[in-house]
């Protein structure tokens, strides 16, 4: 099947750099966000195809190392030349080439996934067909950061319930955490609810966190440091409740030793911090030979990144609801056509080619800085 489905010469890629304003501010353990600076990667073949990518490093590196002047960095000065040096004929091979630059996942992931895209098009097959995904709809839920007051919280909570969101996901960390989360608990009896960390606990919060148990949480993600797997280890043998790791694992590797050592139940994968499709892919694959269920996480995408999400979450073994929402829920105006509409907690995945939704010039154009054109 593979050889049928030809990559047609890449005549160009383009670099995209655009700036969005989050509708409301998104806090963590680690900080806010609501300015996103962040780059659209768009290569275009001989046949005229376009397909597209999304970056999603921050400004500031307070999730993974990396940050938008970084990727710029590495996707200018070593990634697109290696592509100009290379040729490719099926978009798994763009991560082996990619091999040689060391880590720098969110980089490779945005020059990947237009690679992807490009591909898809170019075969008249949905992005979801073109890495073998079967859903025709995706369960999703929601991430909601840490908020002023207890009662905004939970006032949020029932919007997005009467939305249809089919989990919620609260971010929480020390002093922030146990209180609220029986509160919400209290209000919710009934509600699928799980918390994120972003790894602000150390092992001598074992005990604290051992109040997790009472509280029915489909999952604690990521409590312990972003680059461990064997303190997870030691907390999950001591905690009822299922960990998920998100920061630690950056690629199949590490999800086959964190499988080993026990360090997590599931794994929130993301595209970008994984290095693309075809990693997230393998990670996928290894987790459903293992009975490790996953999700897909969000990185506060705009359209052509929610995109790529809801393509990868049509593979089977993304069997709990994603972070992926509804662009309303982040921007007042999103850069695709349609939009991504949620509704009764469901995507319906578009069945167009690639991506299978279209880039809004008008709005793009609004939000984009400057471009660079890298010709082949
Ligand atoms: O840890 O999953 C995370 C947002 C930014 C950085 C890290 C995370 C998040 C989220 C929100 O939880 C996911 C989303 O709604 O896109
Ligand atoms: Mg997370």
């Amino acid at each position: 099947m593979k050889e049928l489905h030809i990559l047609l010469p890449i005549k160009q890629i383009r670099l995209h750099k655009l700036t969005m304003r989050l509708k409301e501010p998104f806090m963590t353990s680690f900080g806010t966000v609501q300015d996103k600076d962040f780059f659209i990667t768009e290569a275009i073949d001989d046949k005229g195809n376009h397909g597209f990518g999304e970056s999603v490093a921050f400004s500031s590196p307070w999730y993974t190392e990396e940050t938008v002047q970084t990727s710029l960095h590495v996707m200018e000065d070593f990634l697109i030349p290696i592509l100009m040096e290379n040729e490719i004929s099926h978009p798994d091979q763009v991560s082996e080439l990619f091999y040689p630059v060391k880590r720098n996942n969110m980089a490779k992931a945005a020059v990947e996934g237009a690679i992807w895209d490009l591909y898809a098009k170019n075969n008249q097959i949905s992005l979801s067909q073109a890495l073998g995904g079967t859903k025709k709809e995706i369960d999703v839920g929601i991430s909601i950061g840490i908020q002023p007051t207890v009662k905004d919280l939970i006032q949020k909570i029932e919007r997005f319930l009467e939305e249809g969101y089919k989990r919620i996901k609260l971010k929480i960390k020390p002093g922030l955490d146990m209180e609220v989360l029986r509160e919400v608990r209290k209000q919710f009896p009934f509600t699928p609810i799980m918390a994120d960390a972003n790894s602000a606990y150390t092992l001598k919060d074992i005990d604290h966190l051992q109040e997790l148990d009472d509280l029915d949480l489909l999952m604690i993600e990521q409590p312990l440091a972003h680059d461990d797997i064997v303190d997870h280890a030691t907390l999950q043998s001591a905690l009822k409740t299922p960990i998920c790791l998100d920061e630690s694992i950056n690629s199949m590797e590490d999800a086959r030793k964190a499988i080993e050592l026990g360090s997590c139940r599931i794994i929130n994968i993301k595209i970008g911090r994984v290095g693309g499709l075809t990693e997230a892919k393998k990670i996928h694959d290894l987790c459903q030979r293992h009975g490790i269920q996953v999700w897909c996480g969000g990185m506060l995408e705009a359209g052509v990144g929610r995109a790529h999400n809801i393509a990868l979450t049509t593979l089977p073994q993304f069997v709990l609801p994603g972070d992926t929402a509804g662009s309303s829920r982040y921007w007042e105006k999103d850069i695709i056509k349609p939009e991504v509409r949620v509704e009764d907690g469901v995507i319906h995945v578009p069945t167009g080619p690639g991506i299978g939704y279209d880039i809004d010039e008008q709005v793009m154009k609004d939000f984009t800085e400057w471009t660079r054109v890298y010709d082949f």
